[in-house]
C-alpha cells in the first residue's frame, strides 16, 4: 500500500498533468509560437507561389454609398446611421459564375474577398452575431457559399480577408488609432471579441465553405501593442484546415504562425507606402496587393484605372522579386463588375495565354531587379524580362550556370548573347508595337 507521502507526491503529479492538459487544452495554441508547418502547408505554400496571380475583391454594405470601404470612418458616420447601410444592400445582379469567370479570363488562380471589413459587417452567414448579410440586408443569401462552391467547380482558390479591426463591436475595446467617436459605449471585453466573437467567425469561415486557401488579415495596425491571441487564432485555422495559409497585413516582420508575407501597395521591401516593413522574408512566400483604380472598395468618382500594361508591368515586377501579386476590383453595390476593370482584366489575360510560361510557376531569377527589368525562374530557364531598356545590347552581372542558348518569347526568334566570367550580354531584338515586356528565354545547361 503506497505511503501517505507517496499518495500526496501522485496526487499532486496528477494535478500537475491534469492542469496541463485543461491549460493545453484551452490555448490549444501555446504550441504555434514554435510552429513547425506541416508538410501540407509547405506544399500549399508552394503551390501559392505558383499561382502569381490573384484576384482582390473589396465588397461591403460601404458599396452602397460608392466612397470606398472606409467611409464609416472618412465621414465620421455614426453607428446607428451606418446601421441603415445593410437595408439598401440588395446584389440582384451577383453572379459567382461571372465573377470567377473573370478571374479566369484575367489570368488569375485565387480570389481573395472581404468576408468582413473594418466595418464588422459579415458578407457571410454568420451564427456569431446578426450583423450580417443573410440577417440584416433584403438579400438574405450568404455570396461567400455561392462564390466558394463557384471556385471549387472552376479551379480557382478562395482566400478571406478578415478585418481584425472592428468598428462596429462595442467588445473592440479599448479602441485603437481609428473610427473613435461613433457612439459606442466606452467600455467592452477585448478578450471575449478575439476569442467568442473573431474566433467564432473564423471557426464558421474554416468550416462552412470547403477547403478554402486561407485567411487574409487586416487592422492588426489599429492597436500594434494589443495582444491579439494570435498564437490561439493562428493554431485555430491550422488545426481547421492545415492547408489554409495564414496571410497578415500587419506590416510587421512575420511571426510563428504565419505562412505569407504580403506588402500593401508595395513590392516587396520597397516601402514606397511608408507602412509597410522593410523587412523581407526569405522563407516565407511573398505577396504584393495593389489596386485596379486608386481605391479597394467601391468608389464612383475614381476613374483613375491603370492601364493593362500597367498591370502587366507590376505583375512582371512583382514575379520578379518572387512575388504573387494579388490585384484589387470592387464590384458595385449591386452585385455587377464595372466594365472599366471587366475589360482592364481581360486584357491582361490575353497578355498572359502568351506570356505565362514567364511567370506561372517561376521564382524570382538569379539577376537583381533593376530599372532595366527582371527575371524569373522556372526549371533550367531563366526569363528575362525586359521592361525599360531602350539600347540594342543589355549587359547583365554573372549567372552561375551555363547558358546554352537564348531566344525571343513572342516569336521564339534566337537572341545573340556573349557569356564570361565579366557576366552576360544580350542583344535585346527592338520593341515590337505595343510590346510592353521583351521576354527573353535563357536555356541552362542540365545538371549545373
Ligand atoms: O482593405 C484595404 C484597406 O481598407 C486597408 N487595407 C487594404 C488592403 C487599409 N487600411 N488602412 N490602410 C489600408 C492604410 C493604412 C494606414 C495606416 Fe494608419 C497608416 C495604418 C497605420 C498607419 C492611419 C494611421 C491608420 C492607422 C493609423
Amino acid at each position: 500500500m503506497p505511503s501517505t507521502r507517496q499518495s500526496i507526491i501522485a496526487t499532486s503529479a496528477l494535478a500537475i498533468v491534469v492542469a496541463a492538459i485543461a491549460i493545453f487544452a484551452a490555448h490549444p495554441a501555446s504550441a504555434q509560437t514554435d510552429y513547425q508547418p506541416s508538410s501540407e502547408n509547405l506544399q500549399a505554400r508552394r503551390e501559392f507561389q505558383d499561382m502569381k496571380f490573384g484576384m482582390f475583391i473589396h465588397w461591403g454594405v460601404y458599396s452602397v454609398l460608392g466612397d470606398g470601404e472606409w467611409v464609416l470612418h472618412n465621414r465620421k458616420l455614426k453607428l446607428d446611421e451606418y446601421n441603415r447601410l445593410p437595408a439598401f444592400f440588395d446584389p440582384e445582379k451577383f453572379d459567382a459564375k461571372t465573377w470567377v469567370a473573370l478571374a479566369k479570363a484575367a489570368g488569375m488562380k485565387y480570389i481573395t474577398i472581404t468576408s468582413r471589413h473594418h466595418d464588422g459587417f459579415a458578407m457571410f452567414d454568420s451564427k456569431v452575431s446578426d450583423w450580417n448579410i443573410v440577417q440584416r440586408t433584403p438579400y438574405k443569401k450568404d455570396p461567400l457559399k455561392m462564390l466558394a462552391d463557384e471556385c471549387h467547380r472552376q479551379g480557382i482558390k478562395l482566400f478571406f480577408y478578415y478585418s481584425q479591426l472592428d468598428w462596429h463591436n462595442p467588445d473592440y475595446y479599448p479602441r485603437g488609432a481609428t473610427n473613435w467617436d461613433n457612439g459606442r459605449p466606452d467600455h467592452g471585453d477585448f478578450n471575449a471579441y478575439l476569442d467568442t466573437y473573431m474566433d467564432g467567425q473564423l471557426r464558421e469561415l474554416l468550416t462552412n465553405y470547403g477547403p478554402i486557401g486561407g485567411i487574409w488579415f487586416d487592422g492588426m495596425w489599429d492597436k500594434p501593442d494589443a495582444d491579439w491571441h494570435l498564437p490561439k487564432t493562428y493554431a485555430l485555422i491550422h488545426e481547421l484546415q492545415p492547408t489554409a495559409l495564414i496571410i497578415p497585413n500587419h506590416h510587421q516582420t512575420p511571426r510563428p504562425g504565419e505562412d505569407v508575407q504580403t506588402f500593401e501597395r508595395d513590392l516587396p521591401g520597397e516601402n514606397t507606402a511608408g507602412f509597410n516593413t522593410k523587412y523581407v522574408s526569405t522563407k516565407l512566400p511573398l505577396e504584393s496587393c495593389d489596386t485596379l483604380n486608386d481605391n479597394w472598395g467601391f468608389n464612383i468618382g475614381d476613374s483613375n484605372y491603370k492601364s493593362p500594361a500597367d498591370v502587366e508591368r507590376r505583375l512582371v515586377r512583382a514575379a520578379g522579386n518572387n512575388s504573387n501579386l494579388l490585384l484589387n476590383i470592387g464590384p458595385y453595390p449591386n452585385g455587377e463588375i464595372d466594365p472599366q476593370f471587366a475589360t482592364r482584366l481581360q486584357a491582361v489575360g490575353a497578355w498572359l495565354s502568351k506570356y505565362g510560361d514567364s511567370i506561372y510557376g517561376t521564382r524570382g531569377g538569379p539577376v537583381p531587379p533593376g530599372d532595366w527589368g527582371v527575371t524569373t525562374q522556372k526549371d533550367n530557364q531563366i526569363y528575362v524580362h525586359v521592361l525599360n531598356w531602350g539600347a540594342p545590347l543589355l549587359a547583365l552581372p554573372p549567372i552561375a550556370s551555363k547558358v546554352v542558348g537564348a531566344h525571343s518569347m513572342v516569336d521564339g526568334a534566337s537572341v545573340e548573347f556573349t557569356q564570361n566570367s565579366d557576366g552576360l550580354i544580350l542583344k535585346v531584338p527592338p520593341a515590337k508595337k505595343e510590346e510592353v515586356d521583351r521576354v527573353i528565354v535563357l536555356t541552362l545547361a542540365k545538371g549545373n
